[in-house]
């Protein structure tokens, strides 16, 4: 977009002036940060309605994203970037003697996401933009986003996320013309026509509105807009009188409040199933409306449509496009099911069971009692058709929608859909050889691997300015463009100049990063350590505690040997653990009490330093992974589905330090064995144990000292205030056998741990490894991992 500064400082001044009645002297930083939004909402809404108009014109095939997450981050920058208009702004800003980063910093994180998997969905909304295709979101408006993580006494505490005020969002758009109708709990019966046609009668149902709301989805330098819909809940006013008191208003409310609500409890279940409806349901109806404005027969949709179940928290979509389609638009089932099929796609995310979704078969109906119709029907032509085939009767069984009394989320995903696919390399085959074997062999055709990507330019151009512009000094300028540019610097890796240049730019992110643990924690930290990272979900297949176990070694070192010739290292943790999950909590407790330990011990000679970050999420990860020497991805093989931050490590020039998980072993693939570090178990050694039957932990902790003491300082008093803590950590990793192999992978770790510190002592060496890291991360770009959903997938036209 072409916008000169001197006009874009008169359409600033304008919008502050008309909007808020304000001049700039007076203006806060918040308010400039608006009237900055509203700038450019202006700019790029003729572009938003021309790509309406365009799509109806060209009645092009459209991709709809189904998403309980979206996680965006900050938004005011990606737009400026995407526009074009970043120098430009920040140039402009200078002029006025405003300072930008202030007013960038009083945006809120739009979090409505808990991590990789929301962040995922947001990344793929820039991609599909950039990349020009046509692909839309779809997910909840909630209140609040995910819980704002405070640290009092070394607890995580959990506060709301108010991430919009009165006036809302000021990238979100209201479309009253778009609202449509939910139809929850009461009864259904079949009626039968002079035809002998059935229809469903609804009784006493609770009907609510879907409002949507728009986010504009820019693409990059592109003039190409797409949209995020979020939809909220509104009782109809002709149904008021059903909600006399402000509880009963309060109840509906919540449907929308928050990023999922509490299901330790049977209500808090119920609202969860709730919100998943609530978001396919509107979805749906407005796709098949949209649809029927181009005058195309129902049967042929997919042919124009493509709707994306992302994990399974939208898979009632297949049984719900199913009601529309038969109850609502009268299509015969056969004709239904086959656009169902073609147009529905499933991606999973993890192949941890607890996190597969099956819902309670007599909630299901309660709430949804003609969408439970049908599941049933689908399961009971699934059942019969595999049957009528020959296919043995345990291989359907292990398949089908409906057991045990419960609605499996995932089966219903793959039945009623054309493509499953895993998030890495080793996770597809995983899921193939494994969890979803039995799908695998009845429909190997459906099953693909969609390694995930991640929006590059949002971690270099955006979050790591120094790195940009030294990128441009030694390769041009062609890689923000084209990232696949950044191969160039591969040509540079052995230059010492290159390497002294891009150690400076490592050094400039860690005093920004230094400054702000100063800040926020009042540790200093020296810019000659080696920060070692790991930021991800509190979550015990990550292991964290193993980071942790190997903390307590070094103390221990350090203790008997202050001399211990070591290169200083800071260990910095950045983890929300989710509000039920007690183990993770004290994982949380214990780094906090263990970093007070370590901190405030002179003797340690500032060698050793352990920092934990309160609440983690984009816009803090934008200032800390620039940051990074080591990138730790330390989960237990087979359990990390992919990662993504790992990916955001190695292009800012991080040594990953990772065991065999996820999309860790196509990083190594990229830059070599000798540009990673890694160690431990694979995942057939997992497997095998797994089969076996063969892990003792406790022979492991009594057969290895030095272990052993890292392990009793959890119970013996070393460190201080971590009582009960410390003891719920011993129990699990000796008493209940240590689920995630902590143990058995220690000694290894301990050893790459040490050859980190043997690398970083040769700067230019490290700087060599550095720079082969972010020379082949264009690897990762998730415009091109959108571009195989596109084809391969959703078979979409540019
Ligand atoms: C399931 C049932 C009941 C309640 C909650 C859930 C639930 C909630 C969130 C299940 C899964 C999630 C989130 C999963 C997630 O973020 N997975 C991550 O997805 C990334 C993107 O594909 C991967 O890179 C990560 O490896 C994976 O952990």
């Amino acid at each position: 977009m072409q916008v000169t500064k001197e006009q874009f400082i008169r359409d600033f001044k304008d919008t502050l002036h008309e909007e808020q009645q304000i001049k700039i002297i007076d203006a806060t930083p918040r308010e400039l940060f608006i009237a900055l939004a509203k700038t450019l909402r202006k700019y790029y809404t003729p572009l938003w309605l021309e790509r309406r108009r365009d799509l109806e014109k060209e009645q092009k095939k459209i991709a709809y994203y189904f998403s309980i997450e979206f996680l965006p981050g900050r938004m005011l920058e990606t737009n400026l970037l995407n526009l074009g208009l970043l120098e430009t702004v920040k140039e402009a800003f200078a002029d006025l003697d405003l300072d930008f980063d202030t007013i960038k910093e009083t945006e809120h994180d739009m979090a409505l996401g808990n991590g990789g998997l929301g962040r995922l969905a947001a990344a793929f909304m820039d991609s599909l933009a950039t990349t020009g295709y046509a692909g839309f979101g779809n997910g909840l408006r909630y209140r609040y986003g995910l819980f704002k993580q405070r640290i009092v006494d070394g607890y995580q505490v959990e506060l709301p996320d108010p991430w919009f005020d009165s006036t809302g969002s000021v990238w979100e758009t209201r479309k009253d013309h778009d609202n449509v109708y939910v139809k929850l709990y009461g009864d259904v019966y079949l009626q039968a026509d002079d035809a002998g046609n059935l229809t469903p009668v609804y009784q006493g149902a609770q009907i609510l509105r879907a409002v949507p709301y728009d986010v504009a989805q820019l693409g990059f330098e592109n003039d190409t807009v797409n949209n995020l819909r979020l939809w909220d809940v509104e009782i109809p006013e002709e149904d008021e009188l059903r909600y006399p008191t402000i509880a009963d208003r309060r109840r509906i409310e919540d449907i929308t409040a928050v990023l999922y609500p509490d299901d330790s409890n049977a209500q808090g279940r119920e609202l969860r199933l709730v919100q998943e409806y609530f978001m396919t349901s509107a979805g749906l109806q407005t796709i098949i409306r949209s649809y029927l404005k181009m005058n195309l027969p129902l049967e042929d949709i997919y042919q124009k449509v493509a709707v994306h179940i992302n994990d399974t928290h939208p898979a009632v979509a297949p049984a719900e496009f199913m009601r529309l389609l038969v109850d609502e638009y009268g299509l015969s089932w056969d004709k239904a099911w086959q656009a169902t099929v073609k147009t529905m796609s499933y991606t999973n995310h993890t192949i941890l069971s607890e996190a597969l979704e099956k819902w309670d078969a007599g909630l299901f109906k309660y709430v949804l009692p003609r969408v439970y119709q049908i599941v049933l029907e689908i399961d009971r032509r699934y059942v019969a058709d595999l049957a009528a085939k020959g296919v043995a009767p345990d291989v359907i069984e292990a398949t089908r929608v409906v057991k045990d009394n419960q609605i499996h989320m995932a089966h219903l995903a793959i039945i009623g859909g054309h493509s499953v696919n895993g998030v890495a390399k080793l996770h597809t085959e995983l899921l193939k050889e494994d969890t979803l074997h039995a799908f695998y062999q009845l429909f190997p055709e459906k099953f693909n691997n969609k390694t995930n990507g991640i929006v590059q330019r949002r971690w270099t151009q955006i979050a790591d300015e120094a790195l940009s512009n030294e990128l441009d000094k030694w390769i041009g300028k062609e890689w923000r463009t084209d990232i696949h540019h950044l191969r160039k610097l591969n040509a540079f890796v052995d230059d010492e100049q290159a390497q002294a240049d891009f150690y400076q730019v490592k050094q400039t992110a860690k005093a920004r990063l230094a400054k702000y643990i100063f800040e926020t924690t009042g540790v200093e930290v020296s810019l000659d350590a080696i920060f070692d990272v790991q930021v991800k979900r509190l979550h015990a297949y990550k292991r964290q505690l193993l980071n942790v176990l190997h903390i307590i070694k070094l103390y221990w070192d350090l203790k008997d040997n202050p001399e211990k010739d070591m290169v200083p290292r800071v260990f910095i943790f950045g983890a929300k653990a989710a509000p039920g999950y007690h183990f993770a909590k004290s994982v949380i407790k214990v780094i906090n009490e263990l970093a007070n330990l370590i901190n405030n011990d002179e003797t340690l000679g500032g060698k050793l330093k352990v920092v934990f970050l309160e609440n983690y999420r984009v816009s803090l990860a934008e200032l800390i992974i620039p940051a990074a020497n080591v990138s730790e991805q330390i989960s237990l093989a087979s359990k990390e589905a992919s990662g993504t931050s790992n990916m955001k490590f190695m292009m800012t020039g991080a040594i990953t330090l990772a065991t065999l998980d996820g999309a860790n072993i196509e990083i190594k693939d990229e830059v070599g064995e000798d540009n990673i570090v890694i160690f431990g178990m694979d995942k057939d050694d997992v497997y095998e144990h797994y089969q076996k039957h063969d892990y003792y932990s406790r022979g492991i902790y009594e057969n290895n000292p030095t272990l052993k003491r890292v392990i009793d300082s959890f119970v013996n008093g070393t460190i201080p205030n971590i009582q009960s803590e410390g003891m719920e950590i011993y129990e699990t990793l000796i008493t209940h056998n240590d689920e995630y192999f902590l143990l058995e992978d220690f000694d290894a770790y301990v050893k790459v741990q040490e050859t980190i510190d043997k690398l970083y002592r040769n700067r230019s060496h490290w700087m060599k490894m550095s720079l082969v890291n972010i020379a082949n991360s264009d690897k990762f770009t998730s415009d091109d991992t959108i571009e195989e959903y596109a084809r391969e997938i959703w078979h979409l036209e540019k």
